[in-house]
C-alpha cells in the first residue's frame, strides 16, 4: 500500500511529499514513478471495460500548432522520392520528419521539468545535456521515455472528466484561454456528475476543449493565443499536487498545454515558470507522468453517447534513446 502524500518518508533538502525511493526495488533506483502502478492487476481490470469493442487515436496531427509557445519547433516534414539507380523508375517514397516533441500530443518524461531550485529529477539525479543525448543505456539512471519500453510503456484505466461538455451543461462561463484553474472539488464534482469513481493506478484525462479550439483558429490567432501565455488547467497548487498522490494515479494528461494552468500565480502574482507546482511535483518528486495537448473531441462524444467514462488506455511513446518527451500515440478502447 502507498503512502499517503503526509506520510512519505522525509527526504533530505526536499519538501514533504517526495516519493524518491518509494518505488526502488533491490537496491536499484527506479526510473518509471507512478508507472509502477500499471501492474498485470490493474491492466486486466482496465480491459473490463472494453464492452463495445470501439477504438479512439488520442493524437493531435504533429504540426497542428503552426507556431508552438516558449519558441518551440513545429513540424518539419520532407518526402523523398525512391527511384531505381539501374532503371530510373519510380518506385515509392521515403519521408524524415523533424519537431520538437512538446509541439503538438506529447507525454513529459520525468526528465523534462526538475525541481526547482535543487535543479534535481525525479528520485534525485541531475539529468544534463550531454548525459540525455547519448543512449541511456549508458545512464540507466535518468528517467528517461525510453525506458517506458522495458516496462510494456502504457497500458491501464482511463478514465475521462470531461470538464468542457461539464462547463456546458452547467452554465458555467468557461473558455480555454483564461487563466481558470480547477481545483480537487471541481474534479470531485464533475466524477459524481459522470458518474464515475477512480481506482488507483488510473490513468487521469481531463478536457478543457483546448485543442478544438487550437484547431478552430488561423496560424495568427494560435500565435497570439500561445503567446498569451493564459492557460486553463488544473491549479498549479500543493493542494492539487496532494490529491493527485493520494488517489495514486499513474500519470495525468490534458488537452491543455501545461495540464497545469498559465502562468504560474501565488497570492494573485504572476510568477516566473519554475514556480510551475505540478510540474515540479508530478514529473520531478512523484514520478508521475503528464500528458499534453491531447486530441480528446471523439473520446468526449463517445463518452457522453455512452454515458461511460473509463476505458482501457494505451500508449506507446517514441523509443528514442535519452527522449525527454514524446507524441503519446494513444488509444482509448471503449
Ligand atoms: C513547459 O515546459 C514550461 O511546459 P509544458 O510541459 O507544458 O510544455
Amino acid at each position: 500500500k502507498l503512502p499517503t502524500f503526509d506520510e512519505l518518508p522525509a527526504v533530505e533538502g526536499m519538501p514533504q511529499g517526495c516519493a524518491w525511493g518509494v518505488f526502488d526495488q533491490d537496491g536499484e533506483k527506479d526510473v518509471y514513478g507512478t508507472l509502477n502502478l500499471l501492474t498485470p492487476e490493474t491492466v486486466k481490470a482496465a480491459a473490463e471495460e472494453v464492452q463495445d469493442g470501439i477504438s479512439i487515436s488520442l493524437n493531435w496531427p504533429i504540426g497542428s500548432i503552426k507556431m508552438p509557445g516558449f519558441f518551440r519547433k513545429s513540424l518539419d516534414h520532407k518526402v523523398m522520392k525512391l527511384e531505381d539507380h539501374q532503371s530510373g523508375l519510380h518506385y515509392g517514397f521515403d519521408d524524415e520528419v523533424s519537431f520538437n516533441t512538446q509541439a503538438s500530443s506529447q507525454w513529459d518524461s520525468l526528465c523534462h521539468f526538475m525541481h526547482q531550485p535543487s535543479g534535481k529529477a525525479y528520485n534525485g539525479v541531475y539529468p544534463t545535456v550531454a548525459d540525455m543525448e547519448v543512449s541511456s543505456k549508458a545512464n540507466q539512471k535518468l528517467p528517461t521515455i525510453d525506458h517506458w519500453h522495458n516496462r510494456g510503456c502504457v497500458a491501464g484505466r482511463g478514465v475521462m472528466i470531461d470538464f468542457k461538455s461539464y462547463a456546458e451543461a452547467k452554465g458555467i462561463d468557461f473558455s480555454p484561454f483564461i487563466d481558470f484553474r480547477l481545483s480537487p472539488a471541481d474534479i470531485e464534482a464533475v466524477a459524481v456528475y459522470q458518474g464515475v469513481t477512480f481506482r488507483p493506478g488510473d490513468i487521469l484525462i481531463i478536457r478543457f476543449g483546448m485543442t478544438e479550439a487550437l484547431g478552430n483558429m488561423t496560424g495568427e490567432e494560435q500565435a497570439a493565443a500561445m503567446s498569451s501565455i493564459k492557460y486553463c488547467g488544473l491549479e498549479g497548487t500543493v493542494d492539487m499536487a496532494r490529491w493527485l498522490w493520494n488517489n495514486h494515479f499513474a500519470a495525468v494528461a490534458s488537452d491543455n498545454v501545461a495540464v497545469e494552468a498559465m502562468p504560474p500565480m501565488a497570492n494573485g502574482e504572476v510568477l516566473p515558470l519554475t514556480n510551475l507546482i505540478l510540474h515540479q511535483w508530478c514529473l520531478g518528486l512523484f514520478g508521475m507522468p503528464l500528458g499534453e495537448l491531447w486530441d480528446l473531441k471523439e473520446l468526449s462524444e463517445k463518452c457522453n453517447e455512452k454515458k461511460r467514462y473509463a476505458f482501457l488506455l494505451t500508449s506507446s511513446p517514441l523509443n528514442v534513446p535519452g527522449g525527454v518527451g514524446s507524441p503519446p500515440n494513444a488509444l482509448a478502447i471503449l
